[in-house]
């Protein structure tokens, strides 16, 4: 029997996770695997480019000689060096190089884990503590030692992504050496913070510890590393946070995660924040928590993520700025914040089912992601604008005018990146139960397989695409092991995607946009469902609260947001001065340049402005000229910036 429902694109709120447990389950690792495209060439660089470079710019930058002074085992005369949370490099570097090995072993990625599991465990004080520029502060970095400057001193930071680190070590690799280092600094953490006698209430000045005590907790049972998380999430927005020399806005400790409505503040504290208290949220079903992170994920979407999926707009502080103001040249949106705005929306997926959390991971994911790192893998954007000016210059170390970097004196995004991608593939699809339906669903489209336990048997997928540039999601069911009778394949349906299809048996229906499209029935080798999702060039526009684009359009095309490189243009053209004809056609070419991309052609008009003595004209004088009419031609913002840095923009002013 077949039948084909879908979900409501918007509902009332967040659906209520039963405790313990979430309507969608991630799948084992490994159950889901990229097999070709655009994705998997970009893993392929990490693998092979970033993940290797990675290592040694942990030897050159530092970090390695920090903790073998925290060891002991540095030369004489080693000194610790780099920010205060140097130690978070090596631990997301293990983090990407354990799901890499996961996807792929080898004794190379072995290798180099064990030995930087064996520099981490040898760092690590007697009672747990660990945190090498930390454990040797002599008053000459101005912190006397231990927990003395919170705020800042990124102690819990370091110790959420060794606890993500050491659960991607043990999933994939099964070796639990890292495993041990985490579980001692974590009972040390449990000890040390609480409400109880002796504790001490107290929190980190950046979040992520919550996010990485409930993956420990998920991967060892120990209830008191939930329960932990918990309380940190509780006493944030107390202004608990005291003696740093900011307003608690910056920390997001201005009010209760549960009783805020936006997102503020320095952008990765906040959404790192928001992601842990999901995971909270989802494993102690509180239905109230996880509604106020609804609100707040509503707001931030509304009012202040970028088209490319940006967040934090203000430089000042790497913040989020008020609503609407999304500035496109003096943009931030670091790299790490759309990483955190991606595990935020997982996590919401994960808990609710609700369309909408996939499709702002996938915008995230082909646009503001991806930006932040050169099609080899080993180049990196900290900062993303969505304008890049004529005539500018750096002025600092992440400026992008200095072009894609190697790395950051503050490296907080390169390995960041580099475990996303080697993560990837957890985020193609779920198991679990969809408005009530049990089955296989369907989030993210790549060439892949994927493998899911449905009602005691397991079944195999197959899906066959050359998504984002086409369109068509052919999923074939390849396998089909042990007994189970009807289930529910379902796929996501883009909110972009208007008029789009689902074929279940050679019968063709239109499915909503921004729903799962489903199809029951008792499915068998060789089924198939074919998704048609329309390609065709979007002109998208801004709020018209966001000054920066009012009057522009911005150029979308399946799940890509596009932009106009100068290095394109016809001799002549200025970046900064076009006006685009939305009355034309564009059209698209396909293209081996840029990793394979699909070029847009549009009309457009350039020049002609009257030089004049300032940048403002009499409104009711001399107008700009015409300009010429010329063709501009437009690649994924995703891919800007691999040709050497230049101007570049994503609104497209269209008068
Ligand atoms: O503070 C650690 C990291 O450095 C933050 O997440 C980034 O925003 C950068 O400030
Ligand atoms: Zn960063």
């Amino acid at each position: 029997m077949t039948s084909t429902t879908s979900t409501p694109a918007a509902s009332a709120g967040p659906a209520a996770p039963t405790p313990g447990t979430t309507p969608l389950r991630p799948l084992a690792p490994g159950a889901a695997r990229i097999t070709g495209g655009w994705w998997a060439d970009r893993q392929r660089a990490n693998r092979e480019n970033a993940i290797p470079t990675g290592r040694e710019r942990l030897e050159s930058a530092g970090n390695l000689t920090n903790l073998r002074i925290a060891a002991g085992t540095a030369p004489e005369g080693a000194t610790v060096t780099g920010p205060i949370f140097m130690d978070s490099d090596v631990y997301k570097w293990l983090e990407a190089a354990a799901w890499e090995f996961g996807r792929e072993p080898s004794e190379q990625l072995r290798g180099w884990i064990r030995e930087l599991t064996a520099e981490v465990a040898a760092a690590q004080a007697e009672d747990g503590y660990l945190d090498s520029v930390v454990q040797e502060q002599d008053g000459s970095l101005g912190r006397p030692g231990r927990y003395s400057d919170l705020p800042w001193s990124h102690e819990m930071y370091c110790a959420g992504h060794l606890f993500q680190a050491a659960v991607a070590v043990s999933r994939a690799t099964g070796e639990k050496g890292l495993l041990d280092v985490a579980v001692r600094l974590a009972d040390h953490l449990d000890t040390t913070f609480g409400d109880g006698d002796g504790q001490r209430r107290d929190v980190d000045g950046h979040p992520v510890v919550e996010m990485g005590l409930v993956e420990l907790f998920r991967e060892t049972g120990e209830r008191r590393y939930l329960e932990l998380a918990s309380w940190m999430v509780e006493a944030r927005g107390t202004g608990i946070i005291e003696g740093h020399g900011k307003e608690p806005t910056y920390f997001s400790d201005r009010v209760r995660v549960r009783e805020a409505t936006t997102v503020e503040g320095h952008a990765v504290r906040a959404v790192y924040l928001t992601a842990g208290a999901a995971d909270v949220a989802t494993e102690t079903g509180d239905t109230e928590l996880l509604a106020a992170l609804g609100r707040q994920f509503d707001h931030m979407l509304a009012t202040k993520t970028y088209v490319t999926g940006g967040l934090g707009s203000r430089w000042d502080m790497e913040a989020f700025g008020d609503p609407y103001e999304l500035p496109s040249d003096r943009a931030y949106a670091e790299t790490c914040a759309a990483i955190g705005g991606i595990q935020w929306a997982w996590r919401m997926l994960l808990a609710t089912g609700e369309a909408k959390y996939a499709d702002v991971a996938e915008r995230m994911l082909h646009n503001g992601f991806p930006a932040g790192v050169s099609l080899s893998g080993d180049e990196y954007f900290y900062v993303n604008p969505l304008q890049f000016r004529d005539g500018s210059h750096a002025n600092e170390n992440r400026s992008p005018a200095h072009g894609r970097r190697g790395w950051f004196d503050c490296a907080c995004c390169p390995p960041n990146i580099m475990r996303t991608w080697s993560s990837l593939d957890g985020y193609l699809a779920t198991s679990g139960s969809l408005d009530g339906a049990d089955g296989v669903q369907l989030h993210l489209y790549a060439p892949s397989t994927v493998s899911a336990e449905v009602g005691g048997a397991r079944v195999r997928l197959e899906v066959e695409t050359d998504y984002p540039r086409e369109g068509s999601v052919r999923v074939r069911v390849a396998e089909v092991e042990g007994e189970v009778g009807e289930w529910t394949l379902s796929l996501r349906v883009p909110g972009w995607a208007r008029g789009a299809s689902l074929t279940v048996a050679g019968d063709r229906h239109e499915v909503p946009a921004g729903a799962y499209a489903s199809a029951t029935r008792t499915w068998a080798a060789g089924d198939a469902v074919e998704l048609d999702l329309p390609m065709e060039v979007r002109l998208s526009r801004a709020d018209r609260r966001v000054d920066d684009a009012r009057g522009s359009v911005a150029l979308e095309r399946g799940p890509l947001v596009y932009a106009l490189e100068q290095v394109d243009q016809p001799a002549g053209v200025v970046v900064d001065d076009v006006v685009v004809d939305t009355a034309a056609p564009v059209t698209e070419e396909r293209t081996d340049a840029l990793g394979g991309v699909v070029l847009l052609h549009l009309r457009g008009r350039s020049g002609g402005h009257e030089a004049g003595s300032a940048t403002w004209l009499p409104a009711d004088g001399a107008r700009p000229g015409a300009g010429q009419d010329v063709e501009l031609t437009a690649v994924p913002y995703a891919v800007w910036a691999n040709r050497g840095v230049g101007p570049m923009r994503v609104w497209l002013p269209t008068s």
